[in-house]
């Protein structure tokens, strides 16, 4: 049964364990509803109290939503606050000693960083990237390995009102230049490499070949010594350790208007070109710490570990901000779950005595298919709550989360969001909501989602829809930076009366619970991870011996989707070993271009591709040809229709 099939007929429901329920900070489905109706009541009142109670304000606001230029929103505009001071001074001297962040490295090595520690190098590190020129709005790029230096990286940059930009190490120097270039940021921030799986992450070496092929804006490159092995350019690199070795562990925090950007991260659209997304300060952090307490009901004692990476959004409202806004204690872990052997993520939980994760359906369903005795090795006890993200999940891996890592005690929290919604929008309360294996269930308090029609107009239960949110939020996406025009029109089209439009489609059931079908746009989720067919187009098409591609995504167990790219190439068409050799330097080529996650997985090649008479590539054709299937219904509106036999190689 595929993944749609079982989520279509999935009917079992799981109340919340009531233990859990009688300490979680929202207990009932009394609870819930209260907070849904004050919402409803007092929708900008409802915030404001969220924003108070969460954050901490340097200058309180008293504008609470500001509309006036929609749907770029603004919310808290009179406010002032520094996202560092939330996430580390606060705490201070309460917590000095508490550990915020127990890192354990890929060779298993462990540090642990307390508030204090975390307070003094967050400073040093202000302090060094000021004394390099850096100041409020200037953006920074930061490019490391998963280790605590590069969520202090991201708060040196908040605590000076600088903006930052995270590219995910696994991205190539090619990836890198283009968002260097598209922010203009003045500072690079890296690691001479990075650990993963016992192999090294050249990232020193991709931002010396991004600057050679021109970052004209980039002044400076403060390397991090993780494996001590760096060599500086002279007159760009600068060392960490010598940058912060003579610096003061106080920094002033620039407090910044609410609005003042927190951060850009880019992420995948249905173009060729990554979008990147402008987050604010206090929206984003209202949300990012309440969703923590409320989705994953953090409290003083908890141990959380969200295994996303810094470079991914999931990284930044789990891992950085949600968390330490919160005070807790996380688990940050550099290296890959199957190394140094499939059980490391259940020995890590046992080592650290973790009670809230968080992870995604691929790991999990890579994970399930080593059996059940692996995690049986491990004390899983300590568990109360479970997370995923990332994709939907199939009932039978949720099944198995539940069953064999949560010993069926643990509230499963499916959490729907995005990279531009900045924090959960659905998912269950857990004390209080019901769970459904695949469903990501309700929308929290105070989020207005609905499906509709492409006219905006509601769909009736159970039939599919646009998923959109029918109220600006906090945390929302203020724009595309430096396209306005790209963010109305992505996001909030003419014809969905002003609603946010998040590109995917989904259903509701009876009791109002969402399932999240999957993209309505050409963007592929891979392992979690969301890559544009055009990006990976026009990555093929940039090499010289390629003259067209076409990408598409096809179901797949682990990964929910791998890639399949049509290529034509310039001269003859490859066969045999040429063709053999020419997958190896395509998927070399993309590898390059954008980074490992983007290979595809399967190359074909044709003397052509499927096209309408008016030269449109036909990409439902291929969808069915990537699964071996060759079109039933009309296809009589194609200029070629006998190459689909030769892309399906029969
Ligand atoms: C947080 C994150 C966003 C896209 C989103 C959707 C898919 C994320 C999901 C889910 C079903 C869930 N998605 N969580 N689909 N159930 N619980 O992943 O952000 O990288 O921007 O991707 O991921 O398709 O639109 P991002």
């Amino acid at each position: 049964m595929n993944n749609l099939e079982s989520i279509l007929t999935e009917n079992r429901v799981f109340q919340p364990n009531p233990e859990f329920a009688a300490h979680a900070r929202i207990g009932s489905l009394d609870a819930y509803n209260a907070l849904v109706a004050e919402a409803q009541n007092d929708y900008e009142g409802f915030w404001a109290r969220q924003a108070r109670e969460f954050l901490t304000w340097d200058t309180p606001f008293t504008t609470i939503l500001d509309d006036s230029n929609a749907p770029h929103y603004r919310w808290f505009t009179d406010g002032k606050l520094n996202a560092s001071v939330n996430c580390i001074d606060r705490h201070l001297p309460a917590k000095a000693q508490k550990v915020a962040i127990i890192a354990e490295a890929d060779d298993g090595s462990v540090r642990e960083i307390t508030y204090q520690q975390l307070h003094d190098e967050v400073a040093k590190l202000a302090n060094g990237i000021k004394s390099l020129g850096v100041t409020k709005g200037d953006r920074v790029i930061i490019y490391m390995p998963m280790i605590p230096e590069a969520s202090i990286a991201m708060l040196a940059c908040a605590r000076i009102g600088a903006i930052h930009s995270v590219v995910f190490g696994g991205f190539s120097a090619e990836a890198l230049r283009d968002r260097i270039n598209d922010t203009g940021a003045r500072l690079v921030i890296t690691a001479d490499g990075g650990m993963r799986g016992g192999r090294t992450v050249p990232l020193k070496s991709a931002v010396d070949k991004a600057l050679e092929a021109g970052c004209a804006s980039v002044e400076k490159v403060v390397v991090f010594e993780r494996l001590g092995n760096a060599a500086l350019n002279a007159g760009t690199d600068v060392a960490w350790s010598a940058l912060i070795a003579d610096k003061s562990t106080t920094c002033d925090p620039e407090m910044v208007e609410a609005e003042h950007p927190l951060f850009l991260l880019y992420t995948s659209g249905s173009t060729g070109k990554p979008k990147g997304v402008q987050h604010a300060t206090g929206g984003f952090l209202v949300n990012a710490a309440l969703t923590n307490a409320w989705v994953f009901d953090l409290n003083d004692d908890d141990v959380y570990w969200c295994t996303a990476d810094v470079g991914w959004i999931t990284g930044h409202s789990y891992v950085t901000y949600g968390p330490l806004a919160l005070g807790v204690t996380q688990v940050m872990f550099e290296g890959i779950p199957s190394y140094p052997d499939g059980g490391r993520f259940w020995q890590m939980i046992e080592r650290h005595k973790v009670s809230v994760f968080y992870t995604a359906p691929t790991a999990i369903r890579a994970l399930m298919k080593l059996g059940d005795d692996v995690p049986a090795k491990s004390d899983l006890s300590s568990l109360r709550l479970l997370g995923t993200v990332g994709e939907p999940i199939n009932p039978e891996a949720w099944m198995w989360y539940h069953r064999v890592i949560g010993s069926e005690r643990c509230p499963i929290a499916d959490t729907w969001w995005q990279t531009e919604t900045g924090a959960h929008m659905i998912a269950p309360l857990p004390g209080a909501i019901a769970t459904k294996p695949g469903s990501c269930t309700r929308p929290l308090p105070g989020i207005i989602a609905d499906i509709v029609d492409d006219e905006g107009n509601p769909v009736g239960h159970n039939q599919g829809g646009n998923l959109v949110i029918k109220k600006p939020w906090p945390s929302m996406i203020r724009t595309i930076w430096g396209d306005d025009a790209r963010f109305q029109r992505s996001y909030f089209p003419e014809k969905l009366k002003g609603y946010y439009l998040a590109g995917d489609s989904a259903r509701r059931d009876d009791d109002g619970y969402f399932w999240i079908m999957g993209r309505i746009d050409d963007v592929l989720n891979v392992s979690g991870h969301r890559l544009g067919t055009m990006e990976i187009e026009s990555a093929l098409v940039a090499h010289p011996l390629v003259a067209e591609a076409a990408v598409v995504g096809k179901p797949h167990d682990i990964k929910g989707e791998s890639i399949v790219a049509f290529v034509v190439c310039k001269g003859d068409r490859p066969e045999g070993d040429a063709a053999d050799a020419m997958v190896k330097t395509l998927r070399d080529w993309v590898a390059e271009q954008i980074g490992p996650i983007a290979k595809p997985d399967d190359i074909r090649f044709g003397d052509n591709l499927p096209k309408t008479r008016s030269g449109k590539i036909m990409r439902r054709l291929l969808r069915g040809i990537a699964i071996g299937e060759l079109p039933q219904g009309d296809v009589s509106t194609l200029e070629n229709p006998a190459i689909l036999e030769q892309l399906l190689g029969k």
